[in-house]
């Protein structure tokens, strides 16, 4: 029995970083993928460099997506989350609140990255969509990858951060610019091969130079929160937090109900609509996950 780490996440394959500086191949016992990249592990030799996971250690932050249906594990034990966005193609806002609010949950760093600005004919736009995400005091770092990553380099020393974002935006190129020998596969390597969707297929860990840590993960369309309750839901909302507590029924939805701290300061303008209607949906879909995994 050996300690690891995993370093990358193919589906129902890891590869671990055993302590004996041996990479294995490892396969889970059960049927569910219970592990991440990123994960403290502990593994057991089947031949020569293959092994299986025997369990995890406790985990400082865990990162899932969830909908009524299915569960992913994004990534283990980072500290920090960079969404990465770009100017070009276009970029969903309320896929940054959803990774905000499970950055949130899980008190993770959380900074968002706009990439590309060396496309200049998005650029007014993206920044106009990303305004809304600075007046809450989230950072947004722009960048060109292509040009110069260094800026991320004073955020990135002694945090292990992952990288999530919606496909093309440009986390894998980030990645290869950040860390000399990643060989991160990037759209134009994969072209002959590109089936339009994902380049990025797997999950991969890569320590840096200036100590920690960067996680690359395949492009993102939807990322479903159904594991959440309502409450933590709410406070991943970090503008909602001043309100909550003080509507007039203790178990409001804030929807419809009279005397709602949350709708009162979404009229006051005190919280932006946008992001309510983010939280809504939300809001929505836990409940329809909650209603199908009790046979309603
Ligand atoms: N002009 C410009 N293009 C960039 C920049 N960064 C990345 N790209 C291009 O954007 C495309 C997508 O980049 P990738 O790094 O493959 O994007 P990704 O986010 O890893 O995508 P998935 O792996 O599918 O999630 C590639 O053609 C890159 O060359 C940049 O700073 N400027
Ligand atoms: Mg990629
Ligand atoms: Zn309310």
């Amino acid at each position: 029995m050996m300690r690891g780490k995993i370093v990358a996440a193919f589906g129902r394959h890891f590869e671990v970083l055993v302590e004996n500086g041996e990479r294995w191949r490892c396969v889970t016992r059960g049927k569910r993928i219970d592990f991440a990249c990123g994960d403290e592990v502990e593994v057991e030799t089947t031949s020569e460099h293959h092994g299986i996971i025997l369990k995890a250690f406790p985990r400082r932050s865990l990162l899932h997506r969830s909908d009524a249906f299915r569960e992913k594990l994004l990534a283990a034990n980072v500290t920090q989350i960079m969404i990465v966005v770009a100017t070009e193609p276009g970029f969903s806002d309320e896929l940054i609140s959803r990774c905000l609010c499970a950055a949130e949950d899980q008190r993770l760093t959380a900074r968002i990255v706009l990439n590309k600005i060396d496309v200049t004919e998005g650029l007014a736009k993206a920044r106009e969509r990303l305004r809304m995400f600075t007046a809450l005091g989230y950072e947004v770092i722009e960048i060109a990858a292509h040009v110069d990553a260094s800026p991320l380099m004073t955020r990135l020393r002694d945090e292990t951060t992952v990288l999530v974002g919606q496909s093309g935006m440009g986390k894998s190129t980030l990645t290869n610019a950040l860390v000399p020998d990643a060989n991160a596969a990037t759209r134009e390597i994969s072209a002959v091969l590109d089936t339009g969707k994902h380049t990025t297929t797997t999950t991969r860990l890569y320590p840096l130079a200036c100590g920690g840590a960067l996680i690359d993960s395949p492009g993102v369309q939807a990322f479903g929160l159904a594991h959440l309750d309502q409450d933590a839901l709410a406070a991943g909302f970090v503008e909602f937090r001043p309100f909550l507590g003080h509507c007039r029924f203790r178990d409001c939805r804030h929807d419809a109900e009279p005397g709602c701290a949350l709708t009162d300061a979404v009229s006051a303008g005190r919280i932006s609509a946008r992001r309510f209607n983010h939280y809504r949906q939300l809001r929505g879909e836990i409940e329809y996950a909650k209603r199908q995994s009790q046979g309603w």
